[in-house]
């Protein structure tokens, strides 16, 4: 059953031409990083998600969300792309996506080879003094951070370091999210995967794409309020799935070609 879906998938991909991916935290869980909704991975345990991860919980107690961030960042930190993030970055090599649209601040997609991806709630690569606004590098105080637990200070002015993640009642970078909305607009083909499509607006990209006539695939291990609305719902491990639909794919090529 998941081997036909992988294959009307995959041949969704192989006649598109202008597919484009829509990923969340699911497609990092093979990574080793726990999404949100995962019980037991301990992230939300005990805390109040929209103060201790929001812009004003920051600005009132930056050294509880350093605490709160800690594990997330450890684990981000030495965590490695898992074959869903290499076979996207494969799928854009051969041409058949035209980007990623991420809401993960891991920087997977990157790492495993991908060029074009719009990373709605920002990144670990650089971290941002909330006083003066200078933007460092953020691996050396990430590293810093790893080994002291200590809030990190900007070393020009002493304020506060900020990460570059959006935090909850923060604004999106205006320019990626008005690509990524151009991008889902033009699309004729979204694939989704392992998002909840519970927070917007990146939850509101596949209704933007379905708008404008796009198909939608989507690979999640749990329904999400889309499923009647994608042409394939695969409900996967999407380290499993993602590589077998880009076989597919090449069976698919080989087998026009030998015709
Ligand atoms: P979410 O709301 O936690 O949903 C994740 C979804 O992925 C769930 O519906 C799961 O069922 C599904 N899932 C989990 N593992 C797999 C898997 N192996 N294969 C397929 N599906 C799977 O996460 P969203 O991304 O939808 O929510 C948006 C938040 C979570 C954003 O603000 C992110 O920045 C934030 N987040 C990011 C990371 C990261 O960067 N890796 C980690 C944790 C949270």
């Amino acid at each position: 059953m998941t081997s036909e879906k992988a294959h009307i998938a995959a041949e969704l991909l192989f006649t598109a031409d202008s597919a484009v991916a829509l990923t969340g935290a699911g497609i990092s869980t093979p990574s080793g990083i726990p999404d949100f909704r995962s019980p037991k991975s301990g992230l939300w345990e005990g805390v109040d998600p929209l103060t201790v991860a929001s812009i004003y919980g920051f600005r009132q107690d930056p050294q509880a969300f350093y605490d709160w961030i800690y594990p997330l960042t450890k684990l981000t930190v030495n965590a490695k792309p898992n074959p869903a993030h290499y076979a996207l970055a494969a799928l854009e090599d051969q041409g058949r996506l035209k980007g990623v649209i991420t809401q993960n601040i891991d920087m997977l997609h990157t790492r495993a080879g991908s060029h074009v991806v719009y990373e709605l709630h920002g990144h670990f690569r650089e971290a941002t003094c909330v006083h003066c606004f200078t933007v460092f590098d953020a691996e050396p105080i990430i590293q810093q951070f790893l080994l002291d637990h200590n809030v990190p200070h900007c070393s020009l002015c002493g304020g506060v370091i900020k990460p570059n993640v959006i935090l909850f009642g923060e604004q999106l970078p205006i320019q990626t999210l008005m690509v990524a909305q151009d991008l889902a607009r033009k699309a004729d083909l979204m694939l989704i995967v392992g998002t909840s499509l519970e927070v917007a607006p990146a939850s509101d990209l596949p209704m933007l794409a379905g708008r404008n006539g796009a198909k939608m695939i989507i690979i999640n291990l749990e329904p999400t309020h889309l499923d009647n609305a994608a042409t394939v719902v695969i409900h996967a491990n999407a380290a499993e799935i993602l590589p077998e639909i880009v076989q597919q794919m090449e069976n698919i090529h080989e087998h026009d070609s030998q015709q």
